[in-house]
């Protein structure tokens, strides 16, 4: 996202210095920095409608930026490797979260979920990482049944001036339990019409240890960065950038492979500017990802001569128009956007077998294209209303696919023939509306209330994935699945109530929610005896086929907060979500169980520390039909610190898991690595104890 965005009127909403200073959990030094330029989109009045996480709080050594979702009331990550963190919102991840890198939607490469969005931008070039809490507005991406998160990157800023201004800003960070560093660094120069940037990171670990040992692979290596520059004048702004992401050997031990590399390029570009009473936006945005895995150069391969290598490539182009302008007590906001990605996969075994190959997808399209009206505004005194309205077309297709065994193997043939004889068009019509109220019944307390339904075409896995593979865009349960041409959209029915309270002592934002999704997609037991058969002799003989159910998920969610003196402060975060399915007795797969975190915060003006407690309850709602087994709670301490040591000079230091506790978190993958310290079949575990220590130099 351009930082023209933030001072943009379209829809964007200053909020009161009091209630930023109150949601945002810490007070420190970095914070105070960003807090003028913060802008809540969506609701206008009583509590925050965006999630601001805490980056402050937060190591730089923290290599993926989605582990800090964990901070965000009802978010959490699916974690099958140390880059390899999937975005969970009330009990939803994968392709139903929408989340935006820079508001791009970028389309991945992984068919396995190797590269999640936010795993494009590194912690060390984290600018902000943000929830929409709640239902999303239907104007923050085309599909949002499971809500829109925003990842925005480090950028240039316009000033006032003629002359060239530069500014830098260099980190260098190292953690012990992995053995890893990370570098970051960001230079740019502007005046008042252009400004330009040139960035970079790199970071690199070991395995990680744990009170028992090491996982293996859990060894890490990225490098990402690029350039960008924007122009503005008389109230219009273009902005370009260019960033590459190359990723080697990193392991995913909860994934039958592990990633060999990653390598894409991204091109953003984006125009803001003024017609008169119209505020016009525009987005186009371009990437590529070529991608290889293999079960062979970090791992030993399950059997000798099982070795095998995922060659995938993909590419997407979006795009977004938008103008917003005064319309009664509100504004009005009208909107078209698209996303055209395109997905290409073999598996084949270079070491043993050069004749190998199985085409998993072959020339796969997954366009979609939109249209949204939204208006947000007062409809009473202390009455807000956001109320909008959203048509997306998802046309999917499949090129023909090919087995080197179709001709030798009658059951293989017979999946590739009925696959390239079928018409694989599957296209879906999705019509979603949200209103969200906003109540301020006093200057302390404010109530809102939001109903919504949304709606989501199934992924490109679920359709076309012909032959059984354990390809499922990360679920990681182990399970061979097929997918379904003739799938239907799931769409989600949700309503979900909320109060902010807020005094000069204390906050608190709890929401609660109901979703009931008609035809979600979940993996059910295949029926196809050639499918079984096929599935048995690729070492599972209980494959799933992605099929339409139905499912609830319903929860509570909060932040909360107490100011003790001036000094010191506690915040934290509650998190309960439950997921079923409506059609059998069975529960949702892969769902955080309650957790909270509270931080009990000491504040001065150029140091501070705070004390971490995070919790986890026990989960034993597991999902029967993905065969996933219950999980411990448990309980860690982390200890936190920062000073300025000079007016630019920033160290931060930390000690995670202070008593080295052996924990297992629930979304944390199943190992499937033998030569680990982890059994194959257990729940990978968490890291042990892990000093931290960060130093960044900022120069403007
Ligand atoms: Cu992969």
């Amino acid at each position: 996202m351009f930082p023209i965005r933030h001072t943009a009127s379209r829809g964007l909403i200053t909020i009161s210095p009091l209630l930023i200073s109150i949601f945002s959990a810490g007070t420190h030094a970095e914070q105070a920095r960003q807090l003028p330029e913060m802008t809540v989109e969506g609701e206008s009045v009583a509590g925050p409608a965006i999630f601001q996480i805490d980056l402050e709080q937060a190591p730089v050594t923290t290599p993926d930026a989605a582990e800090l979702l964990r901070r965000a009331p009802g978010a959490n990550v699916n974690r099958n490797g140390p880059l390899t963190g999937i975005a969970q919102y009330r009990g939803m991840y994968g392709d139903r979260v929408n989340v935006q890198v820079n508001g791009m939607n970028i389309t991945t490469g992984g068919p396995n979920g190797m590269d999640p969005p936010l795993s494009y931008i590194p912690r060390a070039q984290l600018e902000s990482l943000e929830v929409i809490r709640g239902i999303a507005p239907v104007s923050s991406g085309l599909e949002t049944i499971g809500g829109t998160m925003k990842a925005t990157a480090r950028t240039s800023h316009f000033n006032s001036g003629d002359s060239f201004t530069p500014s830098a800003d260099v980190s260098v960070g190292g953690a012990t339990v992995d053995s890893s560093y990370t570098l970051g660094a960001f230079g740019a120069l502007a005046n008042k019409n252009h400004r330009m940037h040139i960035y970079g990171s790199k970071e690199k670990g070991d395995d990680y240890e744990f009170p028992d040992g090491k996982v293996r692979p859990s060894e890490y290596d990225r490098k990402n960065g690029g350039i960008g520059y924007g122009f503005q004048d008389n109230g219009h702004e273009v902005g370009l950038n260019y960033r590459h992401n190359r990723t080697d050997d990193t392991g995913t031990p909860s994934l039958p492979m592990d990633i060999d590399y990653i390598d894409t390029n991204i091109f953003e570009s984006e125009y803001n500017g003024a017609f008169g009473a119209y505020d016009v936006h525009g987005q186009v945005f371009y990437n590529d990802v070529d991608h290889k895995m293999n079960n062979y150069s970090l791992r030993n391969p399950p059997m000798p001569m099982m070795t095998r290598q995922n060659k995938s490539s993909s590419d997407g182009l979006g795009y977004r128009v938008d103008a917003g302008f005064a319309l009664g007590a509100g504004r009005l906001l009208l909107g078209t956007d698209g996303q055209l990605g395109k997905h290409d996969a073999t598996v084949t075994d270079p070491i043993n077998n050069p004749n190998f190959y199985v085409e998993a997808y072959n020339n796969v399209k997954r366009n979609a294209f939109g249209a949204f009206a939204e208006w947000e505004g007062n409809i009473a005194s202390n009455w807000g209303l956001l109320l909008g309205g959203r048509y997306t077309r998802v046309n999917s297709t499949s090129g023909d696919v090919s087995h080197f065994m179709a001709g030798m193997n009658p059951a293989i043939n017979t999946l590739q023939t009925q696959f390239n004889d079928a018409d694989k068009d599957n296209n879906q019509n999705n019509f979603d509306l949200v209103a969200k109220f906003d109540h301020d019944y006093s200057s302390r307390l404010g109530f809102n209330i939001e109903a919504g339904i949304k709606n989501r075409a199934p992924s490109y896995q679920q359709l076309y994935l012909w032959v059984p593979l354990q390809s499922t865009n990360g679920l990681a349960d182990g399970k061979n699945y097929v997918g379904d041409i003739d799938l239907n959209k799931e769409t989600a029915y949700e309503a979900g109530l909320g109060l902010d309270w807020n005094t000069p002592r204390g906050y608190i934002s709890p929401r609660i929610f109901y979703r009931y999704v008609d035809d979600y997609i979940q993996g059910t037991p295949a029926t196809d005896p050639t499918v079984i058969m096929v599935s048995t002799a690729n070492g599972d003989p209980n494959p799933l086929q992605w099929s339409n159910v139905d499912a609830r998920l319903y929860g509570i969610d909060m932040n909360w907060g107490a100011s003790l003196s001036s000094h010191w402060s506690l915040d934290g975060v509650i998190s309960y979500v439950r997921g079923k399915r409506d059609d059998i007795s069975d529960n949702l797969y892969r769902i955080a169980p309650l957790n909270g975190s509270a931080t009990l915060s000491y504040t001065r003006a150029n140091w501070w520390v705070g004390l971490e407690g995070v919790a986890y309850a026990r989960q034993d709602d597991v999902s029967k039909t993905n065969d996933e087994t219950e999980s411990a709670g448990y309980g860690l301490a982390n200890l936190r610190g920062g000073i300025e040591l000079m007016h630019n000079l920033a160290i931060n230091v930390g000690v995670e898991n202070i008593f080295d506790k052996q924990y297992q978190n629930h979304l944390s993958g199943i190992n499937r690595v033998a030569d680990s310290d982890v059994p194959v079949g257990e729940r990978v575990p968490g890291a042990g104890r892990n000093y931290y220590a960060t130093l960044q130099y900022r120069f403007n």
